[in-house]
């Protein structure tokens, strides 16, 4: 089923010049970007993003993290978009991602691990639309969708 999902680009993503490389690596898959955009991020919004984190030891590293230089948010669209994504993404903790995933092949620190990507498509839902406001998220078609998808995706 055709879903949407949340990518964060983290701090050290931008800081370490992985932007277009880590934007190539869902596009080559064949995601779609629908949304896309350089955030500078508000406590405020990285309090309501890790909510449910709030009270754990490492909520305030989190938040200084995430906040301590823009990211880049994208909303990515595609056949089991959720799933794909996180699976690409790979474990929390890297040195428990496997290799072939960003995290297994980038990241080293479980505080600087590179990317967020929603976890089920209920909170994808939640994300998009803390993250984007509905007039940026766009909805097209592309020539190549013929080639990388089912004609009922
Ligand atoms: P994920 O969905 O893989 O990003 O993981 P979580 O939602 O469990 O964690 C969100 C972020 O909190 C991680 F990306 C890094 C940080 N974190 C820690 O710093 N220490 C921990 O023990 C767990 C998570």
């Amino acid at each position: 089923m055709t879903e949407r999902s949340l990518v964060l680009l983290k701090p050290d993503a931008v800081q370490r010049l992985l932007v277009g490389p880590l934007i190539g690596r869902f596009e080559a898959r064949g995601l779609k970007i629908v949304g896309l955009k350089l955030v500078a991020v508000s406590r405020d919004l990285a309090e309501r993003h890790y909510a449910v984190h709030r009270g754990k030891p490492f909520f305030g590293g989190l938040v200084a993290f995430i906040t301590s230089s823009p990211l880049v948010a994208v909303a990515l669209e595609g056949p089991n978009a959720v799933a794909v994504v996180r699976s690409m993404v790979g474990a929390t903790r890297p040195n428990e991602a496997a290799p072939g995933t960003i995290r297994g092949d980038l990241a080293l620190e479980t505080a600087q691990n590179l990317v967020h990507a929603s976890d089920a498509p209920e909170t994808a839902a939640a994300e998009l639309s803390m993250w984007f406001a509905p007039g940026e998220l766009l909805a097209y078609d592309r020539d190549i969708d013929r080639w990388a998808l089912a004609p009922e995706d």
